[in-house]
């Protein structure tokens, strides 16, 4: 270990608390202790280009300890990103650049947005198999144009978090041995020491789950950790997990406790901290051989890096002439739906389950779209959406569908991490009511901007047999809520082809789409354009309406036979589908007023919780209880849904 890397380490000590007293929140814990961890990947490893932010081919890092924002917007700022010292002195504060957690998309350099404890393991093994993907896919002998590692920091929590050993469980079946995991282990975490709470054997454990396990035992040894990184980048296909031991807190009077994990420090306890580690340059300034340091290693070896690589991509345009235009389609991510002509329609008057209708279009969207990779969390033959080309795995890397096994959460996850990556677009299913099981990694996708797609089947009570258990209820409610979430719940064939396609466009915005376990009557009122707009109108009554209806999924078609019935007792209903009210509220408020017009009275139909549609409605007919246990049409009948159930609740509610 080189004077320099002492010297670095330290600055990054000592600024890194500065930066977090001068805010007066944050956690000097982790960036005290962890800060030769990661002053070693940058110096001596990772390959990103700060010129060249979105370089393709640039390794991946993922702060799961987000807690560690710190570390992070240090090397940010000194390898060349667009983050100033000022924006480090800011840190924390109203609109800067260095919120407390990091933010993808907002902060330059920051590949994902972390704080959420283990999200940020999972979402990287998304990233390691899109690598893993268009490395099979485009390579060819010693022209690797795809062939980075993916980086991970994570501390003692990340890997407490169930989402971590599934996402950690299927990378080692799926051998990514390009996803490198730094573990910072402490012994500590916020409450206390690690041992009050776990006693795993870490060594075991990763071993058992298919992953190289190296160790290094002093976290201040910046070459012992070069040395397992050297060692993890081999990749002998097991991904790697490197313990490495630190002192949480290193360097500050009460370095080793708790106490020390998320509360700054004391410009006395700084003074103390200086003095320890013999370090005494001016307060939150970088020395300028630290900086000459950074910008010659990691600066100058990733443009560098970058430059080479575009030579090797040079050779490959002429070598190579068809596979590297699709390579650029896929960098660029441009692909368009041509044969529009041929996609699988269905005639009104017939019927099909609108899961059975997912499934076909997304297979047809498979062949028109050659970068969408996609799964199910063992229920491919449940919610029939499956991936082209056989099981993704180490004997068919291009295979398009990703065999999750019962691990939704993961499943999420993983899917973001693969639409992060650049390149591909991830999507999966599962169970509606399970959504609950991977509701973080939306909410992660949603605030990213990520077009990232959640596929449901079985939406409602109405899977019967199957019990409360199965039946979702709330989960409507939880994603219609939830910021920046297009929650779709087409009525048939048309409204679900529509929000298929819409949902594979170039969003900014994550897409769940519910579909039904029962079949449906594909109606001649629907239409595919007008259910972009998020709601429409599918009947007028023959006379100046006085009510709407407004329903979406399988109830549509029952209330437009309501309505129809409610005519001959003299009762005036428009009839709106309304399938998302995400993108309804995007609409004008002059179309909106067309469609929910002001002195009309307003009731809202939905086999689910109610709350949702107070925003549009005045009543509301909805379940707002568990289910229960039976045939489907005893359900229709026991919540009131039939058509004849609701002609008699209209009467007694419309004018
Ligand atoms: C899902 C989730 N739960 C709880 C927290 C709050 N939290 C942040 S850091 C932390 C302790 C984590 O311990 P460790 O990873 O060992 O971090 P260290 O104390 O070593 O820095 C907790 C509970 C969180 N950020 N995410
Ligand atoms: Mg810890």
């Amino acid at each position: 270990m080189k004077a320099i890397d002492t010297r670095c380490v330290n600055a990054l000590r000592v600024f890194g608390a500065e930066m977090i007293t001068k805010a007066k929140s944050g956690h000097p814990g982790i960036v005290l202790g962890a800060a030769p961890i990661i002053h070693t990947l940058y110096t001596r490893h990772i390959r990103v280009n700060a010129e060249d932010e979105k370089w393709f081919n640039r390794d991946r890092f993922v702060l799961s300890a987000g807690h560690g924002s710190t570390l992070l917007y240090m090397m940010l700022h000194l390898s060349g990103f667009k983050v100033s010292l000022d924006d480090l002195k800011n840190f924390r504060q109203k609109g800067s650049l260095t919120p407390g957690h990091p933010e993808y998309g907002h902060t330059s350099g920051v590949e994902i947005t972390t704080g959420p404890l283990g999200q940020g393991v999972a979402t990287s093994v998304g990233l390691a198999i899109a690598e893993n993907y268009i490395a099979a896919k485009f390579n060819k002998p010693n022209l690797d144009i795809m062939n980075h590692y993916t980086y991970v920091l994570c501390g003692d929590g990340d890997l407490q978090e169930g989402v971590a050993y599934e996402a950690m469980s299927l990378a080692g079946h799926l051998g990514l041995g390009k996803l490198i995991v730094l573990y910072d282990s402490n012994d500590i975490q916020l409450d206390g020491e690690v041992s009050l709470a776990m006693s795993d054997d870490t060594e075991k454990k990763f071993e058992a789950l298919g992953w190289q396990y190296l160790k290094v035992s002093d976290g201040n040894d910046v070459d012992l950790i070069d040395d397992a990184i050297k060692e993890a980048k081999k990749n002998i296909g097991k991904p790697t997990i490197i313990e490495i031991k630190t002192t949480i807190g290193f360097g500050a009077p009460n370095s080793g406790e708790s106490s020390i994990h998320g509360k700054p420090m004391s410009k006395e306890d700084i003074t103390v901290l200086r003095n320890n580690l013999e370090y005494d340059e001016p307060e939150l300034e970088f020395p300028d051989d630290v900086k000459a340091f950074y910008a010659q290693n990691v600066k100058e070896r990733g443009y560098q890096a970058d430059s080479d690589w575009n030579e090797l991509l040079s050779v490959y345009s002429q070598d190579y002439t068809k596979d590297y235009a699709d390579f650029l389609n896929f960098m660029d991510e441009t692909f368009e739906i041509e044969n529009i002509d041929s996609i699988p329609t269905w005639n009104p008057g017939t019927k099909e389950s609108t899961r059975k209708v997912m499934g076909k279009v997304i297979d047809w969207l498979s062949s028109e779209l050659p970068n969408i990779v996609g799964g199910s969390a063992d229920l491919c033959s449940s919610t029939m959406v499956k991936g082209a080309d056989g099981n993704y795995g180490t004997q068919n890397p291009l295979g398009r569908n990703i065999r999750y096994g019962v691990r939704e959460h993961a499943m999420a996850a993983i899917t973001n991490g693969i639409t992060l990556h650049g390149g591909l677009r991830g999507y999966c299913s599962g169970f509606f009511v399970f959504s609950d099981y991977l509701k973080p990694a939306v909410r992660l996708a949603a605030l990213m901007h990520l077009p990232s797609l959640f596929f449901f089947s079985h939406d409602s009570v109405c899977v019967g047999e199957d019990g409360p258990t199965h039946q979702p209820i709330e989960q409507l409610t939880m994603f219609r809520s939830t910021p920046n979430v297009n929650t779709v719940r087409p009525a048939d064939a048309k409204e679900m082809t529509s929000a298929l396609i819409q949902a594979f466009g170039k969003n900014t915005y994550p897409t769940v789409i519910t579909s039904s376990r029962q079949a449906v009557l594909n109606l001649e009122e629907t239409s595919a354009e007008e259910a972009k707009k998020g709601a429409y109108i599918v009947y007028t009554p023959s006379k100046p309406a006085k009510n709407v209806i407004i329903s979406c999924g399988t109830e549509l078609a029952s209330c437009i036979d309501a309505a129809k019935a409610l005519e001959a007792k003299k009762v005036y209903a428009t009839v709106v589908s309304m399938p998302s009210q995400f993108l309804f509220d995007q609409q004008s408020e002059e179309y909106k007023e067309t469609i929910l017009p002001k002195n009309l009275r307003k009731v809202a139909v939905e086999m689910g919780a109610t709350m949702s549609w107070y925003k549009y409605a005045d009543i509301v007919k909805g379940i707002d209880t568990f289910g229960a246990s039976m045939p489907i049409d005893e359900i229709y009948a026991t919540y009131g849904f039939r058509v004849e159930d609701l002609v008699d609740y209209f009467k007694s509610v419309l004018k």
